[in-house]
């Protein structure tokens, strides 16, 4: 331990009152309180001298400091010198994309369903087993106002199936129709990896472990914390102090972008290109559609060679969604690049869009809507963040107590996206996207009930109920396709939002994770009544001659076939509203504005193995 008589007079004399009042500390102790006081933090000292509080304060003070110290690329003087820097930015004004000119960029454009879609699909599964999956699930939701973590939450009430369990169901069934195509099977386990934070990690590990990891193996999964940042004060960057501890620094998130530096830090990228991996896809925590987009977005990847492959969907003008734009600079840089929501209609304005974000003749703003799934090929990237070491542009967006932008009325603090990461990329690096339709690729849950009930006219709501609702719509419009003969929707208001009810259907995805999965397992003429409910929770259940109306749910163990026909007819399973302010109601069920009154159904089990014929 060093005494703090050893420090040098330098130190000393900035900071007198730390002479009487600390702690023996460690060498390593000592360098970062030197640091903070060389990079302007002497403030965080300033009341050290005040009787009273415990050295074990002081020491847990330097145990933050050394954590955020490690957590940043650089470390602490580096967080604090491009504070300054992009502060003095904000206040003076400067448009990040100065002398950048906006304009649509071309992509990959899908129609669901067609011969292309289908033969992007296929490449997408082939490539499937040499794909690692990525989620972010650090955020805390706060404009949906749950107060579990997102991804527990239910993607739909007919099933009750969560947003986690539905995601790693799918990448397993991926996981097997991709194996399936190798003579002979194979035995990959495609990588999951959830980066949590301290508001998410220990709820997410305790949901996947009281639900054996949703059949994933515990092996298969990593998680990856990211640590919170320090917050500032002031256009000086002086460092907040926590409003409950003066000997603690306040932190706030610092943006999913955390997520290449986790995983370039973890040496995961490495195993992964080691084990012969190709593809790293990313994405958020509650797009209960997300995997109908998966297979084709993979396989236009593939097909074209993307070295970064956005997905998206048409956007609606103001729509909360970043917009992927082609900017070109005066100097002959371009790069096609998403625009944030709040930064779009400021950029366009000052380029000569007089409109700035508005809708075009097709309804639709003319830059397509970020959805923020990447697929990156695994090789380019492993390059570019051996340069970069994760490091991703950030940005600060202090909110200022008055037009002198001395003062802000709240600490502030740098913040980094994930979509961020082609911003280094050099010219050569192919970037590009795909835009598939928004019925059958996103559907997020993000906006409280008052809220999504405040959206523009026309524009989707992103709350819990467009959330459920758009699963039912994507799953009646592919069984269409098929030929089935599904009944159009009711308009039904829940929450205050006027939504389409479909028949609430649902599959596991080991029944389906394509267009052709779907095709191969209907036949014949079957129909769906509008009021109608099915679950398929098999792999092997095919619907032959079916005609429903009522609520049918069949589960089955993989080597049972089922051939399911005829005439169901019940009384089935009710929509019902609820108030989203009775405190009766389960909050799950309040956030959506309506539950499922199970009234009568057809339920049929087949626990083992054979061929079996299911027609009432
Ligand atoms: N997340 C983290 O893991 N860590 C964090 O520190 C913060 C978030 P939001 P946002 O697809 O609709 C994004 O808050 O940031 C996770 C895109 O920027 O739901 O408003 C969090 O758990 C935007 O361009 O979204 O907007 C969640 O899984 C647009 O594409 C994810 O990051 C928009 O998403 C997103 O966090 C969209």
């Amino acid at each position: 331990m060093a005494s703090v008589l050893d420090m040098n007079g330098d130190f000393a004399s900035s900071a007198p009152n730390l002479l009487k009042n600390l702690p023996q500390l460690s060498p390593d102790q000592v360098e970062l309180a030197k640091l903070l006081l060389e990079v302007g933090q002497s403030h965080l000292f300033q009341h050290w001298a005040e009787p009273g509080v415990h050295d074990d304060e002081k020491r847990a003070f330097f145990d933050q400091v050394a954590r955020l110290n490690a957590n940043y690329p650089g470390g602490l003087a580096s967080y604090i010198k491009t504070a300054r820097e992009l502060l003095a930015d904000s206040k003076a004004g400067k448009n990040p994309f100065d002398g950048f000119t906006p304009s649509v960029p071309s992509g990959e454009i899908l129609t669901f369903g067609d011969d292309h879609f289908v033969q992007f699909e296929e490449t997408g599964v082939r490539e499937a087993r040499n794909a690692a999956f990525v989620l972010v699930a650090g955020g805390l939701g706060e404009r949906l106002g749950y107060n579990g973590i997102k991804v527990a939450l239910p993607s739909e009430s007919t099933t009750g199936t969560g947003f986690l369990q539905q995601y790693i169901e799918s990448i397993l069934a991926l996981q097997d129709a991709s194996c399936g195509q190798v003579q002979g099977g194979c035995q990959t386990q495609i990588p999951l990896v959830i980066m949590t934070s301290d508001d998410t990690h220990l709820r997410i590990l305790e949901l996947l472990e009281s639900n054996a990891y949703f059949g994933m193996k515990s092996t298969q999964v990593k998680l990856l914390k990211q640590e919170k940042v320090a917050c500032l004060d002031d256009n000086d960057a002086r460092l907040a102090m926590d409003p409950h501890n003066k000997y603690r620094i306040q932190t706030k998130p610092h943006g999913h972008g955390d997520v290449h530096s986790l995983l370039y830090s973890s040496g995961l990228l490495n195993v992964w290109r080691d084990a012969g991996l190709r593809w790293v896809l990313f994405f958020q925590d509650t797009n209960g559609l997300l995997f109908k987009a998966i297979p084709a977005a993979l396989g236009v990847s593939a097909t074209k060679q993307y070295h970064v492959n956005s997905l998206a969907v048409p956007r609606k003008a103001k729509e909360a969604i970043g917009g992927i734009t082609r900017l070109t600079h005066s100097d002959g840089r371009t790069m096609v690049i998403n625009v944030e929501y709040n930064q779009l209609d400021p950029l366009l304005r000052a380029t000569g869009y007089a409109d700035g974000d508005a809708n075009c003749e097709t309804g639709f703003s003319p830059f397509p809507g970020n959805i923020n799934q990447l697929i990156l090929e695994l090789g380019p990237y492993i390059e570019e963040l051996t340069k970069t070491r994760g490091a991703i542009k950030e940005f600060v967006n202090p909110k200022y107590k008055d037009s002198s932008k001395n003062a802000f009325k709240s600490s502030t603090r740098l913040e980094c996206m994930m979509q961020d990461y082609p911003k280094t990329l050099p010219p050569s690096a192919r970037v590009g996207f795909t835009v598939m339709d928004a019925w059958l690729a996103y559907a997020p849950v993000k906006n409280n009930p008052e809220d999504a009930a405040k959206v523009p006219k026309g524009n989707p709501y992103h709350s819990a109920t467009s959330g459920e609702t758009a699963i039912y719509r994507a799953n009646s419009l592919i069984l269409r396709k098929v030929g089935v003969k599904v009944d159009d929707p009711v308009h039904h208001v829940f929450n205050g939002q006027e939504v389409e009810v479909w028949p609430r259907i649902t599959w596991k995805p080991k029944w389906a994770i394509t267009f052709s999965d779907v095709r191969n397992k209907v036949s014949g003429s079957c129909s769906v009544s509008q009021k109608s409910t099915m679950a398929i929770k098999g792999r092997n259940i095919f619907l032959e001659d079916l005609s429903l109306d009522g609520a049918l749910v069949i589960n089955s163990v993989d080597d049972a076939e089922v051939k399911v026909g005829g005439s169901v007819q019940n009384k089935g399973w009710i929509v019902e509203n609820v108030d989203y302010k009775d405190p009766s109601v389960p909050e799950e069920a309040r956030i959506r504005g309506f539950r499922i009154n199970k009234v009568e159904q057809l339920e049929k089990d087949y626990n083992e193995a054979g061929k079996f014929i299911l027609k009432p």
